[in-house]
């Protein structure tokens, strides 16, 4: 049994009028397979642990434009459409299978797809389609692409794994190829799902592009999705400052920060100048502010906005005249060892923007700058 004995199924859903809304960012889980008595219930997260009401995409390729409800059951204004990709479509539209291996709300989401094509055609072609959301309230998202094919390990069908490439525009994330292994009891990124993190502007579209790898016996498979507002990752901004020894600071954070303290977030300033004295500060709104030079002639510029608040003074080590300094500063423990600090108590999503001061005596106003980084509070 594979792919080609499936027929044909035509679908059509009635398009509902629309609500238009700018609310906060939201989330969003479709359940794209063509029986309404397979839909998860709220209760099911999937990969992503986000329960809550999933719509019923019923496959068509090209779709309509179908309106999406919130996590919450309610009118959203969002919308989601599948058109043939780039290369073009030659899908089998629909398609379910029941994989022994996967039962419950796993069973309702992964055992009916989306075909997204496969060699059907002579010759065959990366077939694959667009899957196109409008209406997103600005914001940075997470996006759980599901992609197993419930039917290709059915003996005779095994051995090549029927991948699907999965691309988001302007994800930070790359083209991610999905679909090695059956279904083994959990979700695992690249064998049943792709990840994205993607910052959405007004008025833009998410994009996601799904597409078949194998030009030989294979097919292309789509479960699902979960749209799912997130903390950007520590993001640099603003431009750092030139030393006398030509030494370009660069302060980078290796996480967020963590109500919690579940993960760690170190700040680190790299490229100081050698046997300098020098010190992180940071602030916590930087709304409406333009960085402003650090003073006649420098080539450093104040990136946080007043007030500020500065960590201890540290040595940058290292060989004088070189750039082989460098501060470090455990963000969770400076802010439980002080109290007091601007930003405490913190509260989830809080923003943090933090610079790099050292000395730099022949320098304009004898100190340079690094450049600067934005973070977000997570839980
Ligand atoms: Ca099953
Ligand atoms: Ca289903």
């Amino acid at each position: 049994m594979n792919r080609n004995f499936s027929a044909h199924l035509g679908a059509s859903l009635s398009l509902l009028a629309l609500s238009a809304s700018s609310a906060a960012a939201q989330g969003f889980n479709i359940e794209v397979g063509v029986s309404a008595a397979s839909v998860p219930a709220a209760v099911y997260g999937a990969a992503a642990s986000q329960p809550g009401t999933w719509n019923h995409f019923v496959p068509a390729v090209p779709s309509a434009v179908v309106p999406l409800t919130s996590l919450a059951g309610a009118a959203s204004g969002v919308t989601m459409q599948v058109t043939p990709g780039p290369n073009g479509y030659n899908g089998l539209i629909s398609y379910n299978w029941n994989n022994p291996n996967t039962i419950g709300g796993d069973e309702r989401l992964l055992d009916d797809i989306l075909d997204v094509g496969g060699t059907f055609a002579s010759p065959a072609v990366n077939s694959g389609v667009r899957v196109t959301v409008s209406g997103l309230a600005a914001g940075f998202y997470e996006v759980y692409t599901y992609c197993f094919a419930p039917d290709n390990y059915l003996p005779g069908n095994g051995g090549v794994p029927w991948n699907t490439l999965v691309d988001v525009t302007g994800s930070i994330d790359p083209l991610q190829t999905v679909g090695a292994l059956d279904w083994a009891g959990t979700f695992i990124q690249n064998e049943t799902f792709a990840k994205h993190r993607v910052a959405v502007a007004a008025g833009q579209n998410l994009v996601i592009d799904l597409s078949h790898e194998f030009l030989t016996f294979s097919f292309a498979s789509f479960n699902g999705l979960q749209i799912k507002p997130a903390a950007p990752p520590p993001a640099n901004y603003c431009t750092a400052g030139t030393t006398t020894n030509a030494c370009v600071p660069a302060l980078t954070a290796s996480d967020n920060p963590s109500l919690s303290a579940a993960t760690s977030c170190i700040l680190n300033a790299a490229n100081i100048e050698g046997q300098k004295q020098g010190l992180i500060f940071y602030g916590i709104d930087n709304s409406g502010f333009s960085p402003l030079p650090w003073s006649p002639g420098s080539s450093s510029f104040l990136c946080v906005k007043s007030p500020t608040q500065r960590s201890g003074a540290q040595a940058s080590g290292g060989t004088t005249a070189q750039c082989n300094g460098a501060f470090s500063l455990d963000w969770h423990a400076f802010q439980a060892a002080n109290t007091g600090l601007i930003g405490q108590p913190w509260s989830l999503g809080e923003k943090v923007y933090a610079q790099a001061w050292f000395r730099d005596p022949p320098a304009p106003k004898t100190t340079n700058l690094s450049d600067a980084v934005e973070m977000t509070y997570v839980p």
